[in-house]
């Protein structure tokens, strides 16, 4: 097989705000709720915090020509809310749109089109200080505020849109019922009722903001939603645990509560029922304004989870990992490529969307990477990873499935989250100490796939 892409495909690298750009109190940009969270002791891997990251805001000139060293037509990134409305809701800050506009003139140099996310998790600290961040619904009129900000100004040099990236990593990963949770903002709250309500405010934010891009834009432009569901895979793919694998999906994770009113208008009946008194409350109007049209659907793809059909009263289980199953570095990263096929097949069988073309916006793995003595970082492990995760991308392409584009995640090694700069998924090996970016095999890897435009 030669794994061969049909013409047009769109291959890219994705990155976002916070874990790159540093810079935290440069150009006017005030604290967002990851500067809070990072300082506090205890939560971040060996301390670290998104200071300075990668320096992108100094060097994104030099990372944009390592793109294009690399090959990629696309580029995915996001833009920092507390650089552009430093307090959250209020004045524009012009500064911040400046720097995003060199960027963009820079892309454009190179012959690389922009997709951005307006949100990839950075909400301003005002915010939360004013009214608790996504506790509150008025946080979703803000974003929606804060999106007619950016395209007002940028729709010129932007038409690919995504409004949120993962609304669970913020929510229910942001709040967590009488614990501690591992996300910013890091609150704890009483019940899980609150926990999905947050979410339910983030998918507002997103419906709102939908309708805002489009009223904002000064010409076309395509709007989506980026989000990480979880694939359930079918043990073997026979009739019956390809159907136990559809029923389970909307049990999964928070499938059926983030992605499915999305896309279908509707939280799933069974998650709704099996919540009862937890379920968010859901005001009369609000499904609408969920439920969007879009343009395409972003998927982040990083692991899946097996079912199959069995004899438990719901006609399925849902299969935990064996002890030494395969994993990347990272304690969730387990090697699943068949969910990538699976997200996409689901997207259309079983939220019933053949008609929505996708792009995965994010895949990619974390290893143990270390430069040997040559200067070499050899990820055979990342270069496995990625290339069983396209030869599936590849599959859904050959079966029909409206897959438009591939984003690696990521560009360089960068600040990740909770695990700082401890854990790296990037192409490009980042030097902390000198901010030098070296080349990893996979990145020799990437580019000779997309020159060749196929798996090689
Ligand atoms: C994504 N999980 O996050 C984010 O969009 C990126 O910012 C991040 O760097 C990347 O994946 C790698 O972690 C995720 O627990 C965070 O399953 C957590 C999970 C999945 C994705």
């Amino acid at each position: 097989m030669s794994y061969e892409f049909p013409p047009g495909f769109e291959w890219g690298v994705a990155t976002a705000a916070y874990q790159i750009e540093g810079a935290i109190a440069a150009g006017g940009r005030k604290p967002s709720v990851w500067d809070t969270f990072s300082a506090l002791p205890g939560r971040i891997l060996q301390g670290a915090t998104g200071a300075i990251a990668c320096d992108h805001y100094h060097r994104y000139a030099e990372d944009v020509k390592w793109m294009a060293e690399l090959g990629i037509k696309h580029y995915r990134f996001s833009l920092a809310w507390s650089r552009i409305i430093p307090d959250g809701r209020g004045s524009v800050n012009e500064t911040g749109i400046d720097f995003y506009r060199r960027l963009l003139d820079c892309l454009q140099h190179y012959g690389i089109t922009p997709h951005a996310t307006l949100f990839h998790w950075d909400s301003p600290q005002a915010l939360e200080e004013l009214y608790g961040s996504w506790q509150s619904r008025d946080m979703a009129q803000d974003f929606a505020d804060y999106a007619t900000a950016v395209v007002s100004r940028l729709g010129d040099r932007i038409t690919s849109w995504m409004t949120i990236n993962e609304i669970v990593c913020f929510t229910h990963i942001g709040y967590d019922v009488n614990r501690i949770p591992v996300h910013a903002p890091g609150t704890s709250v009483a019940s899980l009722k609150q926990v999905w309500q947050t979410s339910h405010h983030a998918l507002l934010a997103h419906g709102l903001a939908c309708q805002a891009i489009r009223a904002a834009s000064p010409g076309p432009c395509s709007v989506a939603l980026v989000d990480n569901f979880v694939p359930t895979v079918p043990l073997t793919e026979s009739a019956a645990d390809i159907a136990a694998a559809r029923q389970a999906f909307h049990l999964h994770g928070t499938n059926g509560g983030i992605l499915e009113p999305a896309l279908t208008g509707a939280y799933s009946p069974a998650l709704l029922a099996q919540l009862g008194e937890n379920a968010p409350e859901i005001r009369d109007g609000d499904l609408a304004i969920v439920h969007q049209p879009l343009d395409w659907i972003g998927f982040n793809s990083y692991f899946g989870t097996y079912a199959r059909a069995a004899e438990t009263p719901a006609g399925y289980e849902v299969l935990p990992f064996p002890q030494g199953y395969p994993q990347l570095n990272m304690p969730w990263l387990h090697f699943v490529p068949d969910c990538l096929y699976w997200g996409i097949r689901h997207l259309s069988e079983t939220l019933n969307r053949p008609d929505l073309p996708v792009r995965v916006t994010e895949n990619g793995c974390a290893g143990q990477d270390s430069l040997t003595e040559a200067g070499e970082v050899l990820d055979s492990d990342r270069i496995l990873f990625l290339r069983q995760y396209l030869r599936s991308a590849h599959r859904a392409i050959q079966e029909g499935y409206p897959l438009q584009g591939y984003f690696a995640w990521t560009l360089m090694d960068n600040f990740e989250w909770a695990y700082g700069c401890d854990r790296r998924f990037g192409l490009l090996y980042t030097d902390y100490e000198t901010q030098r970016r070296i080349p990893k095999a996979s990145f020799h890897w990437y580019r000779e796939c997309i020159r060749q435009n196929r798996v090689v």
